[in-house]
């Protein structure tokens, strides 16, 4: 496998006119392909993409986001040679983790030469040294609701929701082999497909909580919860 190989990054949006930050993807171009899928926006997303040069999928419904990177990905699968790339994986749309985060997650992975790994998650690990903002009670919520799924689906991971993340090309037809359960604890269902998954956490040097999000807390918060012990049902790795 070429080390230079670009990663391809699947960016799923939601009415994000005015959050897209065109000249940030631009300056990664190089590194990296992406490829933007409107989730039934009723904004100008879709023509925002394509204005600006990038390639994208226009899905007439909301969907939500889990299920729009699952289509986009079912998309590229038969529109592109996934094997030319070593990483792909997704990354939110507000650009909440810089870009320049994509070269250090794999830069990190020096640090675990003599071990297999499927996939590097971005975390968001507030300590010293680290640049962040975070709402009021962003981290507090995030932490809570990474140990409720690390309890009751048994992933053992600081950070299971953050919106950027990159598999090894070899995993990626598993997981996005079907489907997914949850339109917001799909990243989990990535983790519970693969057979004994190798994820490396890749604590952030940097991350903005945007704040702006159409997630309602507690409508959003529930259906979360839910989902949660939906995907326990169905998954037979948990039985
Ligand atoms: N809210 C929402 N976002 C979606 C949906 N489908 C795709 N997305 C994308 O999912 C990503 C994460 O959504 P955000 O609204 O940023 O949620 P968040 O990161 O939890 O919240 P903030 O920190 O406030 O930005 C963004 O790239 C959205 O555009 C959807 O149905 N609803
Ligand atoms: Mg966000």
């Amino acid at each position: 496998m070429n080390p230079m190989a670009k990663t391809l990054l699947i960016v799923p949006c939601f009415n994000e006119q005015e959050r897209l930050d065109f000249n940030q993807f631009n300056l990664f171009r190089d590194q990296v392909d992406f490829f933007f899928v409107d989730d039934g926006s009723t904004d100008l997303t879709y023509q925002k993409i394509i204005e600006n040069n990038f390639s994208g999928l226009k899905l007439e419904k909301n969907l939500g986001k889990g299920h729009a990177i699952y289509e986009a990905f079912s998309h590229l699968k038969k529109t592109l040679n996934l094997n030319s790339y070593q990483w792909i994986g997704y990354w939110d749309a507000d650009l909440s983790i810089p870009l320049k985060t994509v070269d250090q997650m794999i830069s990190y992975l020096n640090l675990y030469k003599d071990q297999k790994v499927d996939a590097v998650w971005s975390s968001r690990v507030k300590r010293l040294g680290c640049n962040s903002q975070s709402l009021r009670f962003r981290p507090i919520l995030t932490r809570l609701f990474s140990a409720f799924c690390s309890w009751t689906l048994k992933i053992p991971a600081n950070d299971t929701q953050c919106g950027a993340k990159i598999f090894k090309t070899e995993v990626i037809n598993k997981v996005f082999e079907k489907p997914f359960i949850s339109r917001w604890v799909f990243d989990a269902e990535t983790y519970l497909r693969l057979d004994q998954p190798q994820i490396v956490e890749f604590p952030l040097l940097e991350w903005v909580d945007k704040g702006d999000s159409n997630l309602s807390l507690l409508t959003d918060g529930f259906i979360m919860v839910w989902h949660v012990f939906k995907i326990k049902w169905s998954y037979s790795s948990l039985s």
